[in-house]
């Protein structure tokens, strides 16, 4: 029976759930942007919708360059509240889990999938999963996704990225080769800049092209494991399954200070949201911690941590938050740089109801 693998990546994340909170918003420019808080326009777009790409606004442009692209367009200019969309994206995972095989999230807004068994191996009847997949979303949520099928992982997040917003594209087995064979190599996972270039000097363009390559040749280039991996790829017969996502072994926040200090308090008082956001993880995951982090980098951008690890688990903001204040103490008299950046991680993660007979899963320290 063939495989079937699927890729879904939601719309313009970010920027899509700020509409559906405010659905003025989709008449307008949107960016969602992360402020540094050094000066009033300082850091970087998130994400933007679709009207604000069409203005040359994508993510990772500098906010005052955005400003000036959609300048006269009536933008809506939105600050990034990573908790809002992690919690819309936990709740999209968790009931894409239900509607799937086996389900691997990949990031706050994409996952692999496997419907080969409750498919039976039809791509006319995985087509209709991908849609009931979708049609729940947009029905939980009001988000748009998109979707791509295909025999192997590469396959199919390609298929995800081929019509954005809205998409599905089902690409059977049969088809696989006509799909991959006519586009540039810089497409495929795991092919970054470099790699394209190499293969560009070899004279490799285009993924039929890789597919075709001598195989000594592109061993030569870029090694033998990463050179099977390409080959695979490129005919669409990587082999890699979709594994199932795994618990998490650790939360943590790290926010920028609004001006440099070594100030333990100053630090800890920033911190207050990112510490009852942890506790909030850790209360609906029914966790506890054994381990509680101080992150510090210094204004020479150098990383400073100190852990506390504690003989029974704790998962309550007043004491994350005392402890880390001392741990902050600490790492303020070791050096005679100030903080540019600080955080908190809760390691050594435990079930809250049955703490004893875990305690072989603890791990030690967070260092
Ligand atoms: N993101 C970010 N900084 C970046 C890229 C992305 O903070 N440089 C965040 C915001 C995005 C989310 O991650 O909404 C998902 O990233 P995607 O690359 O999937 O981009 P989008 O979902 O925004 O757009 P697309 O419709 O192209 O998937
Ligand atoms: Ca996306
Ligand atoms: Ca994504």
């Amino acid at each position: 029976m063939s495989r079937v693998i699927g890729h879904i990546d939601l719309d313009y994340f970010y920027a899509q759930v700020e509409e559906v909170a405010d659905p003025s918003l989709r008449e307008r420019p949107v960016i969602v942007c992360v402020f540094s808080g050094r000066t009033v326009d300082s850091g970087a777009v998130a994400t933007s919708n679709y009207k604000a790409r069409e203005l040359g606004v994508h993510s990772g442009l500098p906010i005052v360059l955005a400003k000036k692209r959609l300048e006269g367009h009536n933008p809506a200019v939105i600050r990034m509240e990573h908790e809002k969309y992690e919690a819309v994206s936990e709740r999209i995972m968790a009931d894409l889990e239900q509607m799937v095989d086996v389900l691997e999230p990949t990031g706050i807004d994409e996952a692999f999938f496997d419907i080969t068994e409750s498919s039976g191996g039809d791509y006319a009847k995985a087509r209709t999963i991908a849609e009931s997949v979708k049609n729940s979303i947009y029905k939980g949520e009001h988000l748009t996704c998109s979707i791509g099928l295909g025999r192997s992982k590469v396959v199919a997040k390609l298929g995800s990225d081929a019509l954005k917003p809205g998409g599905l594209t089902v690409i059977p087995p049969e088809s696989t080769s006509s799909f991959l064979d006519p586009l540039p190599v810089s497409k495929l996972y795991g092919v970054g800049p470099k790699t394209t270039a190499t293969l560009n000097e070899m004279g490799i363009k285009t993924v039929r092209q890789l597919a075709d390559a001598d195989p000594g040749e592109l061993e030569r280039h870029v090694g033998k494991k990463f050179a099977a991996y390409l080959t695979a790829a490129a005919t669409g017969t990587d082999a890699d399954p979709v594994v199932a996502g795994l618990e998490p072994t650790q939360f943590s926040r790290i926010i920028t200070l609004k001006r440099d200090t070594r100030d333990a308090a100053e630090a800890i008082d920033q911190l207050s949201k990112g510490i009852n956001y942890l506790c909030g993880k850790l209360a609906s995951s029914s966790k506890s911690c054994k381990t509680v982090s101080a992150i510090a980098i210094l204004t020479d951008l150098s990383a400073k941590t100190k852990s506390r690890t504690f003989e029974s688990p704790v998962g309550d903001a007043g004491t994350i938050r005392s402890v880390a204040l001392a741990m902050f103490e600490d790492l303020g008299g070791t050096t005679d740089k100030d903080f540019r950046r600080v955080g908190i991680r809760v390691s050594g993660l435990t079930q809250v109801e049955d703490q004893t007979s875990l305690s072989e899963f603890l791990r030690p320290g967070g260092n």
